[in-house]
Parts: structure tokens; sequence; C-alpha cells
């Protein structure tokens, strides 16, 4: 394989898909992860097709160990990951911290803080052996500032923040970029599944204003992994035009 290699959590909705179109459109092979099999399939062999480039699939809860541990089956020369894009993240509830639910901030915690972290074990250890590669950490407005009822989604979004800084310190020596990219609002599949389901609620959040895309942070995405060797983009805070904090939208 001579093209460079993306791994991407999260793949098959949102903008851990926009981001694999992207890739495979800049011609990487991709390494996919996610739990759908279904979707995670379809999009493999779509990329394939339209892009001619190689992809693997990897049916993945990140939440689960032996499950993100099935990463260590991949061929050699797949373990040649450039760019990660550490996306896995999810949001569940918007209580008070009195009333919030034990299930869904575990569920939180797991995904976006513990899984995130057994990701970056693994491939950040191929990435020492080879001297070289970029982590890019989907963080959120969530992980700068603190809303209203957002209190355990903040939480793991500050740690994700923490953890890129974390991750700069320790891999500087090794020549690995490590970016975070922080959202404000993305209409995705994001409040659907904080809502539990409730599509009526979700549409609600992106009512009266413009949103991000997915496609809007997939390009900033590109933005920071094709600079040149020398210049790392160390973070970046993406909102819509409409948005001025993590608690203020001007709805029109
Ligand atoms: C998603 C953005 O503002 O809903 O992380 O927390 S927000």
């Amino acid at each position: 394989m001579n093209s460079k290699i993306a791994l991407i959590t999260g793949a098959t909705s949102g903008i851990g898909e926009a981001c694999a179109h992207l890739f495979a459109q800049q011609g990487y092979n991709l390494v996919l992860l996610a739990r759908r099999a279904d979707k995670l399939d379809e999009l493999c062999r779509h990329f394939e097709d339209k892009y001619a480039i190689e992809t693997k699939a990897l049916v993945v809860d990140v939440r689960n160990k032996n499950e993100v541990d099935l990463l260590n089956t991949l061929p050699d020369n797949w373990k040649q990951i450039n760019v990660l894009v550490n996306n896995a993240g999810l949001s569940r509830g918007l209580d008070p911290i009195d009333q919030g639910s034990l299930d869904d901030w575990d569920t939180m915690i797991d995904t976006n803080v513990k899984g995130f972290l057994y990701i970056s074990k693994i491939v950040s250890g191929w990435m020492v052996a080879n001297q070289s590669g970029h982590i890019v950490n989907i963080g959120s407005i969530a992980g700068k500032e603190v809303y209203s009822n957002g209190n355990v989604y903040c939480a793991t979004k500050h740690a994700v923040d923490a953890l890129s800084k974390a991750m700069r310190i320790d891999l500087l020596v090794h020549g690995i970029k490590v970016t975070a990219i922080h959202p404000g609002a993305v209409e995705t599949e994001f409040s659907v599944v904080r809502f539990g389901g409730d599509e009526a609620r979700a549409k609600k959040v992106y009512e009266g204003f413009d949103p991000l895309m997915a496609v809007d942070i997939a390009d900033a995405i590109w933005y920071a992994v094709s600079r040149p060797a020398h210049v790392n983009i160390n973070d970046m805070l993406i909102m819509p035009t409409a948005q001025a904090n993590g608690s203020l939208i001007l709805i029109k």
C-alpha cells in the first residue's frame, strides 16, 4: 500500500462519516470503526468503488476493551496509521445534577473518556513505533465551558480537552501531532441520541438558526491534517455564526 491510512471511530454517522468521505476523496485508505455493521460495510463498499481506495471495517463499540483489541488483528501494514480521528462520542440526557440518570452518565464516561483512551493507547503505540502520526480529537464547546444541565457531558469533553494537551506533551518526542477540534452546535444524530430517540425534541435544538453541518467540521479536520510537517494546529473552536458560546444562540 502506497497511500496514507486514516483510522476513524464513530465512522457511520455525523462528523465521522463526513470525515471518512473527505479522507477517501483525498485518496487515503481507511480503517473505519463503528457499532453498526451493515452501515459500515455499505460505506466501505461505496468508498472502494467511488475512490478506488482500500478499507478495513471493524465493528467495535469503543466502550468494550475486548472489541477495541480487535485493532491488534489488523495486518502490520494496516497499523501504519497516519491519521487517527478520535470521533466516537455521545451525549445522553440534559438534566440537573440531582436528577441525571446514572446509566446515562456511565454511557457518556465509558464512551467519551474510557473508550477514547482505549483507542488512543493502541493507535498512539503504533505511531510511536513509526515515529510519526497525527491524532485529531473531537472535543466540543462543552469541553471549553459548562452550560446548564450539561454537567457530565461537559465533564467528559473537558477530559478530552485535558487529554489532548496531555497527549501533545507525551508524544512530542515522537514527532506526533495532536489537534483538538471543538465544535458548537452541529446538526447530526447528536441530539436524537441525547434525547433518547425523541426526533421532534432533537429537531427543535437546531430550529431558527443555521447550525454547523458535519462537513464543516470534516473540512476543519482536513485543514489541520493537510498543514506542512512543521505546522501543528493545536486547538480549534468552531461555532455556528449564530452561536456566541455554550449557552447563547441567536434564534431568528
Ligand atoms: C456538542 C455541542 O453545545 O450541544 O458537543 O454541547 S453542544
